[in-house]
């Protein structure tokens, strides 16, 4: 028997839209997802039989795949993600906008049949804990079953959620490899299309996917719709969709603080939602809610609460070790997705940065055989894990809590050699959002010297879905809104020495920091003024079980007057491109920063104050 949509919902906006997605894109099945073990694991079994995953050691690393990509589709395309509003203006300088009514013939003509010869699945999913104020739905058409056996791992996905959804409207998220088969047609392992869209009507709650089986570009309930989508309905519904982790920090005594963090890519974020307490922080537990995506509401108490929408870590893969994330490598152990990592002889996978010692053989990425004497990484750098977050050591007993977690701090870091500060607070909500808007990191690990800062916004770049300055504005906004909003930080981990070699030694030993911010938060932190912000002397983090003296925390601490000017000169590009529309109070706190430099000894040291 067939079950058609009627046997699944009777929202007729939900039917009318599969019904004219099938029209448009002609596939020979359609799918209603149920999001049962059964549906996934049978899923996994017609790709396994497809030559797209390939079944790992069951001993070694069970109910686990791999699947390889096609060497062209590895990533997110920036250069083809369009936000299309009426007016370009709408989607601000940051963003590539295209015209709605262009795109939507560009749309129409490659969806035209974009699905024959394969099965059309429709995959009802929320973001966030079902009956929660903060969640909301969607629901994603798809060809690819790659992308549905991760949707379900990555969001509530399946039959429950058009229980919850009733009658009410939805996020529509239309995804297709662009990879129609004619009929005898053999597959590849890898469908995809050479051209590519990633297409955002904000307005209408829409996402378009052409062309990529790829992560951010195929599971639109992350990046797409978490971020882009939401960013625009949080703006109109006076909520906060922001590109960061989630962790709870709890004391020796039992006190829990949670801190939201958002950093540029490359910094260690899953890394920091995972932290492991170093030896000497006896008693203190590091909770993980989430590690990539808060969505944020003011709560009756005055302050905001956060859920994570997510259900599972799509992660990058190589650097990720027992040293630099054991949690997360306790994470992988079974139930996971691997895309374009190594595959061992014994049937398990492998990626640089795993440990000190490469197999002596293995299948690359790319599918060759691959020794440590090879030129190229065995696996992918953006070789990824889909693993589910109910797995994770580390995972906070309310990270499904329908009225999310207090947020009660929030922490903006980069990729800083030079010139900033291990970590400083903002004097005030207003100069908070300015440290924000102008964070950044260096484009490449460089050398000591003045490398170039890419400014990423709140990390948001390309992440928002509507004109940045406005997102500012609503920043501004929700301080004001707010009776107690959280306290704002930046941090620096990747801060080096004349010698170029880090001062700071990271990962566990950034809880020192962390608790100083829990100390800031709860009116118990000592701290002195700078012309940056608010920061701890030594004498302020505890330093129980490691070495650390005055002297190199003062030169981690340093503000060097020249390179504060040359910072505040440069942000001049990022502020100059949004014209009338930045909001005054960000140029006024830049003015203000160069005021008090100007007052400032040449190096500003802790040590004298
Ligand atoms: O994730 C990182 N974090 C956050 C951890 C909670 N990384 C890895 C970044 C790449 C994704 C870091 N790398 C961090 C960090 O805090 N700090 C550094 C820099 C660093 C690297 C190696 C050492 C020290 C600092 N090793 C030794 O000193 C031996
Ligand atoms: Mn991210």
């Amino acid at each position: 028997m067939t079950l058609t949509g009627e046997d699944f919902t009777n929202n007729g906006r939900l039917l009318a839209w599969v019904d004219g997605a099938a029209d448009l894109c002609k596939p020979d099945h359609i799918h209603w997802c149920d999001g049962s073990q059964e549906e996934y694991d049978r899923l996994c079994r017609e790709m396994v039989e497809a030559g797209t995953l390939i079944k790992l050691n069951e001993q070694k690393r069970p109910d686990s795949y791999l699947a390889r990509s096609d060497p062209y589709d590895v990533a997110r395309v920036e250069d083809r993600t369009f936000i299309c509003t009426e007016k370009a203006e709408d989607a601000g300088p940051t963003n590539n906008w295209a015209d709605p009514s262009e795109m939507n013939h560009t749309l129409s003509g490659l969806f035209d049949g974009c699905m024959r010869g394969r099965t059309m699945y429709v995959c009802p999913f929320s973001m966030g804990p079902p009956g929660s104020p903060l969640s909301r739905i969607g629901v994603q058409i798809t060809d690819s079953p790659y992308a549905v056996v991760n949707l379900r791992i990555m969001t509530r996905m399946g039959g429950r959620v058009l229980a919850a959804l009733g009658a009410r409207d939805f996020v529509r998220c239309l995804h297709s490899l662009g990879a129609p088969l004619q009929p005898g047609q053999k597959d590849v392992p890898w469908p995809c299309n050479e051209s590519k869209y990633i297409v955002h009507f904000p307005k209408f709650r829409q996402v378009w996917s052409f062309g990529s089986g790829y992560g951010g570009n195929a599971l639109l309930g992350k990046k797409c719709f978490a971020l882009r989508i939401a960013s625009a309905m949080a703006r109109d519904e006076g909520w906060m969709a922001e590109h960061m982790l989630i962790v709870g920090l709890e004391s020796p005594e039992g006190e829990k603080t949670y801190i939201a963090a958002a950093f540029p890519s490359a910094c260690g974020k899953t890394n920091l939602a995972m932290l492991v307490p170093p030896a000497g922080f006896d008693g203190w537990k590091v909770y993980t809610v989430g590690d990539d995506i808060a969505w944020l509401k003011p709560g009756i108490e005055g302050g905001l609460r956060a859920i994570n929408p997510e259900t599972g870590f799509f992660g990058v893969a190589p650097g990720t070790s027992m040293a630099s994330n054991p949690t997360a490598m306790r994470t992988l152990t079974r139930n996971c997705f691997f895309t374009n990592v190594a595959l061992t002889d014994d049937g398990d996978v492998w990626w640089e940065g795993m440990d000190d010692d490469p197999p002596a053989h293995a299948i690359d990425w790319r599918g060759n055989d691959w020794t440590p004497e090879s030129d190229s990484p065995a696996a992918h750098p953006n070789a990824r894990f889909t693993a589910p977050a109910s797995q994770c050591p580390s995972i906070d007993p309310d990270w499904e809590a329908p009225q999310g977690v207090p947020i009660s701090a929030f922490i903006f870091g980069g990729r800083l050699s030079t010139t900033f500060p291990l970590v400083f607070q903002s004097f005030d909500w207003t100069h908070g959002v300015y440290l924000a808007a102008t964070m950044g990191s260096e484009a490449t690990a460089a050398a000591v010297g003045q490398a170039a800062i890419r400014r990423d916004p709140m990390a948001m770049l390309p992440f928002c879905g509507y004109n940045m300055a406005d997102y500012w504005h609503h920043w501004l906004k929700m301080g004001n809104d707010i009776a107690q909003p959280p306290l704002i930080f930046r941090v620096n981990w990747f801060r080096k020495d004349e010698n170029g070699k880090f001062m700071w030694p990271g990962f566990g030993d950034n809880l020192r920091v962390l608790k100083w911010i829990v100390d800031c938060v709860h009116n118990r932190a000592e701290r002195v003024e700078s012309p940056l912000g608010f920061m701890p002397r030594h004498q302020d983090l505890n330093w129980q079980g490691m070495d650390y003296d005055a002297e190199t925390f003062y030169r981690l601490m340093a503000v060097d007057r020249q390179a504060g000017m040359a910072e505040a000169e440069d942000q001049k590009e990022l502020f100059g491109r949004f014209g009338d529309r930045l909001p005054r109070e960000l140029e006024t706190q830049r003015r203000r920063l160069i005021k008090r430099l100007d007052r400032a000894p040449p190096v500003w040291e802790l040590e004298r104050q």
